[in-house]
């Protein structure tokens, strides 16, 4: 099969050999046209009845839509096929071939529910849309690894079976390991931390976090994939500002080097690299502007998380990506640190899209005492985080960083409706296979 040429590079006045998939058969009765598809492309395979031997213009009709086939043959010009060339077969060889009856129809015509495709993901991936989405989830996470790699920062891999939580307790899976209680990670939190007091300094990781989510909704996965950043020396000014370059970067990558796949969602028009800085609000402002909007039936006050609902309003209020900074301590967890003029206020900060938010992050707790303080303020039993605080006894410098969720970052890119159409083998309360 090393010999075969992707469809779009199919020369005319070459011999070529071209492999892929059954997409569709136009028999117009003295002339017949097979067209195949690889992930190049598509292109148009003639069959002239009278003209061609006829086992040759049989097994090429006989081929089911879908099938996989070899063709050898004559690459000519032809200005009525739908990509300029097509081929003179001389060699049609089924390889695989698909029963008729499938599960969803790959070449769209009939539409899918998007748990048949989940179900179907093979299929589904063979339809341009569905492609496109992976492809430029790829390029996302390519530009982004290089963004942080402009930034000097080194990419890490955190184990993903741990023995404490650290974004509330309710959202654990509990797993045993070895006859003793283990969970999966929810956020490589604590030990990235834990490098930027080592010699990396300032470190990235992208990589799988885990969380038993009470809500099913089309934004949240109970597997999602975290894109992690945390820098010594920074304080949240700075982190903030390597969140919106590394998602700028994204965005800049995607309008580049995704043509193709932004035309195949028929975003090529739409889609915008956003510009200018993110707007900073914050939280004081932010629940002013939500509370202005009379778009909620009680007014939020001091204290209170944003919901939904608020975060649409507000959304829909300053209308691009934007910061909600200085949120109360009360509600962020103890690695936030306070600021140093006033307690009640954290550094913490997210950054969100007009549909959802998309990152957490903040200036950390680096100083030992206050540490322990702030585990004690939880509720938190301090003793079972020791692998992580003792390192705060050893010179920890002061440091921040955010993590993003990376299937949120294409899903509100691409304007998805549901946050599993960017993921291959979405978690669910529902779905646990494929
Ligand atoms: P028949 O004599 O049975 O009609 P034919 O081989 O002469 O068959 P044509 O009448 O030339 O076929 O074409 C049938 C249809 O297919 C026409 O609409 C024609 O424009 C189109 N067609 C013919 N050849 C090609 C080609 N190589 N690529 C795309 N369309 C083609
Ligand atoms: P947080 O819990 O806000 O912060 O998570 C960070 C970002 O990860 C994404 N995310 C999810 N995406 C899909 N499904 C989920 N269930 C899900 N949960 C989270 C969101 C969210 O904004 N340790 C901190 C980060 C930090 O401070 O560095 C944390 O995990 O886009």
């Amino acid at each position: 099969m090393e010999d075969r040429t992707y469809t779009a590079d199919a020369e005319p006045g070459t011999t070529a050999t071209v492999a892929g998939w059954v997409h569709e058969i136009r028999d117009l009765g003295g002339i017949a046209f097979l067209i195949v598809r690889d992930k190049s492309g598509r292109i148009q395979v003639k069959l002239e009845k009278d003209e061609m031997d006829e086992e040759l213009v049989e097994t090429g009709l006989e081929a089911s839509r879908e099938s996989v086939v070899r063709v050898v043959g004559d690459v000519k010009e032809e200005p009525r096929a739908p990509t300029g060339v097509e081929v003179v077969p001389t060699e049609i060889e089924v390889v695989a071939e698909a029963e008729t009856q499938l599960p969803l129809d790959p070449s769209g015509k009939v539409d899918a529910e998007l748990p048949t495709r989940l179900d179907n993901r093979t299929l589904d991936l063979r339809r341009e849309e569905a492609k496109a989405v992976f492809e430029i989830r790829a390029e996302v996470l390519r530009a982004v690894r290089e963004a942080f790699r402009d930034f000097a920062a080194t990419e890490i891999n955190t184990p993903k079976i741990v023995a404490t939580g650290t974004e509330g307790g309710t959202e654990l899976f509990p797993i045993t390991y070895f006859g003793e209680e283990a969970f999966m990670n929810q956020s490589p939190q604590l030990f990235k931390q834990l490098m930027v007091g080592s010699g990396l300094e300032r470190v990235f990781e992208i990589g799988p976090i885990f969380r038993a989510e009470e809500h099913n909704t089309p934004r949240h996965l109970n597997e999602a994939t975290s894109i992690d950043f945390e820098s010594a020396f920074f304080d949240h000014t700075e982190a903030m500002d390597v969140c919106e370059a590394v998602v700028k970067a994204a965005y800049e990558a995607v309008a580049e080097n995704c043509e193709r796949e932004l035309e195949a969602l028929g975003l090529e028009e739409e889609f915008e690299v956003p510009d200018g800085e993110f707007p900073r609000l914050t939280y004081e402002e932010a629940i002013e502007r939500i509370n202005a909007t009379g778009e909620l039936d009680e007014q939020l006050v001091w204290g209170d998380d944003l919901p939904t609902e608020g975060e649409h309003a507000l959304g829909q209020d300053v209308g691009e990506h934007y910061f909600i900074t200085d949120w109360p301590s009360e509600i962020k967890p103890f690695y936030i640190k306070d600021h140093d003029d006033d307690e009640t206020l954290s550094t913490g900060f997210d950054m969100m899209h007009p549909r959802m938010e998309l990152v957490s992050g903040g200036q950390r707790e680096h100083r030992y005492d206050r540490l322990i303080e702030g585990f004690e303020q939880q509720g938190l039993p301090a003793h079972e985080f020791e692998y992580y605080t003792k390192m705060f006894k050893y010179g920890m410098p002061p440091h921040a960083g955010w993590g993003l969720g990376g299937e949120r970052l294409v899903m509100t890119m691409l304007g998805l409706g549901n946050i599993r159409e960017a993921v291959l083998f979405p978690r669910d309360r529902q779905r646990l296979s494929p």
